[in-house]
């Protein structure tokens, strides 16, 4: 009769211990009650102005843009709504050298970074005039995680020039499930890059919720086996996105390695414009008290009970956003419509042989 073994291992205790949960720092809680003054304190009246301004850009971006891209005026738009406070937060924290790497849902930071938005319509509508902003920023990625890796090696080479910058990039909790991001996160923490690793988890990767992607507790202790410091944020407090994203930037600046922020948010309509429909995969249930939670309203309360902030105002301030946003997609309209042998010359920076054929026999076509 065999011998009952003796075990080496408690692999369900192990287990058990795997999912520490991170409590997401938070500095305006959903009813916008202070939840830590000593950070609050550290925000002045014109700065706090300033954030509430560019939640309300944001969305009025997006509704614009919802409304051109219905009048089929655009190419592909990833919706926004939701993700203001996440996407402006952490974006208000780096500088204008340090390096962005944006995937399509984060337009906004790229234009807050220094492109235009005439440039973001160019880009949504695949014209080459779209990926050449002054901006510190490769072009939005559309291949989920790849950005990562790109960072990674970005991070790398500003630190061996000895920049005084940080590369930083965007992903969703759906880039998280994608090799890339592991390979990015591994290498940026191999060589101790100044690398800063964004996931905003909306919740879904299109229709496939975040439960059922990974058995993970959170997304941000993914970065604990590449030896990266995570966090969790509340991805609907602007305040805390910010703060945390700010002190992620002094960190990697001042090398100590790459760091990961897990932004807790969610995307309030389609995956994008294409038109899933949200109805197919998630509940009204489920959406009701993510709408509550919507980043405007809770500093929209705290601001207005401060006299920082009215309706008026911000009224009067949707309306300039939206004239301007008018102006950039009659700007978009003007430009020349883009080539095929333009898109040919954009392929590599010195052709192939077969480009270049290529590239001939349209110009042919074309000078016609
Ligand atoms: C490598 C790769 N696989 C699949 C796709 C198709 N795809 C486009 S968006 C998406 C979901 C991504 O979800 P997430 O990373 O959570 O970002 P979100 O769209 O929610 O911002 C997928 C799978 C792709 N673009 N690239």
């Amino acid at each position: 009769m065999a011998k009952e073994s003796k075990k080496a291992v408690d692999f369900d205790k192990i287990k058990a211990n795997l999912g520490k949960e991170f409590k997401p720092v938070q500095i305006l809680d959903n009813d916008a009650n202070v939840v830590n003054e000593d950070l609050m304190a550290s925000f002045s009246d014109d700065q706090l102005v300033d954030f509430m301004k560019k939640l309300v850009w944001e969305r009025a971006l997006h509704e614009q843009t919802m409304n051109f891209s219905r009048q089929g005026r655009l190419g592909f738009y990833a919706p926004t709504a939701g993700e203001e406070a996440s996407e402006m937060g952490t974006v208000s924290a780096f500088k204008e050298n340090d390096f962005l790497f944006p995937a399509y849902r984060d337009v906004p930071q790229l234009i807050q970074h220094g492109a235009t938005v005439t440039e973001g319509y160019l880009w949504s509508r695949g014209h080459v005039k779209g990926n050449k902003f002054k901006a510190r920023a490769l072009m939005p990625q559309i291949i989920i995680g790849a950005q990562m890796v790109e960072m990674a090696g970005a991070a790398l080479g500003l630190k061996k020039n000895g920049e005084d910058a940080v590369a930083f990039a965007y992903t969703g909790d759906g880039g998280t499930s994608q090799g890339d991001t592991y390979e990015g996160m591994n290498f940026a923490g191999a060589f101790q890059a100044p690398a800063v690793f964004i996931i905003q988890n909306n919740g879904f990767a299109i229709s496939v919720p975040r439960r059922k992607q990974t058995a993970a507790t959170t997304l941000a202790q993914k970065a604990v086996a590449a030896g990266i410091p995570s966090v969790q944020v509340d991805g609907m407090d602007i305040l805390a996105c910010y703060q945390v994203a700010k002190e992620a930037r002094e960190f990697a600046a001042a090398g100590n390695g790459p760091v990961m922020i897990e932004t807790l948010t969610y995307r309030f309509g389609a995956h994008s414009s294409a038109g899933d429909d949200p109805s197919r995969y998630r509940t009204k249930e489920e959406e009701q008290p993510w709408f509550d939670n919507d980043p405007l309203i809770r500093m929209r309360k705290y601001l207005t009970n401060k006299k920082l902030w009215s309706q008026d105002q911000e009224d009067a301030y949707i309306e300039e956003c939206k004239n301007s946003f008018k102006d950039a997609i009659k700007e978009a309209d003007g430009v020349e419509p883009e080539k095929v042998s333009d898109m040919l010359k954009n392929t590599f920076e010195v052709p192939t042989p077969d480009i270049k054929a290529q590239i001939a026999e349209f110009e042919a076509k074309e000078s016609k």
